[in-house]
């Protein structure tokens, strides 16, 4: 037996037990009640990422997990098998909460409430169970994208009205991405963060903290087949990057992987209105509000071409908003150009 025991310096062993609910309350430096209550909530997150990891490392061997379920969904898309399993997942993890009272999601067109939880859980899940969905039956990443929003009042109508407001007001938001490792990025409020499933302790792992967007880089990652569809200033960003060495096209056409890359790598993404979405096609509380929390935090930007896009205030539950987001000087880039033709307009349009 040995006396003033030593443990080692082991930092494998140190990094293993950073787990996901203790980085959240290192975040907050609190053990107080509302620290305990997000430390919970990304617990939560964190089981139906392991959830919905495991369905899809088995989808094609599993029957009935991949193709369409043969229903559309709010937003008129086909759903698939994927999409309702993964929906179904955070309302199964958050009903055992307590913490969340409702939860909104791409899949359901009025947020879907927890009797058990009501009006007790004061929190809100807004989230794309799986986006990119498409890209399951091919066997390439997709992800869920999430933000925690905080009740406020007791929405005893059932409008949920007051989930209506600035994406400033989310408390959290992230991401996980299903690819070669299954990864879950998130922020609340204090840098982000990324850890990585360690199948073997089934556990989330920290490995890149306080990641920073580079100011500039050299992907720019927008599906260039709409460019018959958008506005001259989008095609003029794009003849730009055609003409100019030191950018790179990369579109996966599933919007969590695009972000990632940007994120670690800089650069750009865009989606931008076109004939087909003139507000976009991206929806804002559950998908672009989300990653432009992150943008900010990671020190990059998030607009709509025109605005900061944590300051749009929508009027629907399922607004779609166009979205340029990244870094800096490049998200500045392309709405210079937006600027140029809008000046442009305003000059033909002012009295001879
Ligand atoms: P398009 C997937 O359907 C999605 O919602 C995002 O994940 C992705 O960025 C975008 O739509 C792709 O849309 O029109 O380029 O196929």
């Amino acid at each position: 037996m040995v006396d003033d025991y030593q443990p080692s310096s082991e930092q494998t062993l140190d990094r293993d037990c950073m787990t996901l609910s203790r980085h959240v309350l290192l975040q907050l430096q609190s053990f107080g009640p509302d620290a305990q209550d997000l430390s919970a909530l990304m617990n939560r997150i964190a089981l139906a990422g392991k959830l919905i990891a495991r369905h899809l490392s088995r989808a094609g061997l599993v029957a009935d997990t991949l193709g369409f379920t043969g229903r559309t969904n709010v937003q008129g898309e086909d759903v698939k098998k994927m999409d309702v399993f993964a929906n179904d997942v955070f309302i199964s993890v958050f009903k055992q909460s307590g913490l969340v009272c409702r939860l909104a999601s791409e899949e359901m067109e009025k947020p879907y409430y927890i009797p058990e939880n009501c009006p007790i859980g004061r929190y809100t899940l807004l989230y794309d169970p799986i986006d990119g969905s498409s890209n399951v039956d091919i066997n390439l990443n997709v992800g869920s994208i999430f933000a925690i929003r905080r009740q406020t009042g007791d929405d005893l109508d059932r409008s949920a009205a007051d989930l209506l407001t600035h994406g400033r007001d989310q408390l959290a938001a992230g991401y996980i991405l299903y690819g070669p490792t299954t990864v879950l990025v998130y922020s609340i409020g204090h840098g982000v963060h990324s850890f990585t499933l360690d199948p073997s302790l089934g556990e989330f792992i920290l490995t890149a903290e306080n990641i920073q967007l580079p100011a500039h880089g050299s992907n720019y990652s927008v599906n260039e087949g709409n460019f018959w569809q958008w506005e001259e200033s989008i095609r003029d960003f794009t003849r730009y990057v055609h003409r100019h060495e030191g950018y790179s096209s990369r579109y996966s056409g599933a919007l969590v992987g695009d972000f990632h890359r940007i994120l670690f790598q800089g650069g750009v993404f865009l989606y931008p209105g076109t004939v087909k979405n003139p507000h976009g096609k991206l929806r804002l509380l559950y998908e672009t509000a989300p990653l432009a929390f992150l943008a900010e935090q990671a020190g990059g930007q998030a607009s709509t071409g025109t605005q900061r896009l944590l300051d749009v205030v929508p009027t629907e539950l399922h607004q779609r908003t166009p979205v340029v987001i990244g870094s800096a000087e490049d998200v500045a880039l392309v709405e210079s150009f937006i600027q140029e033709r809008l000046r442009e307009q305003e000059a033909i349009a002012a009295p001879s």
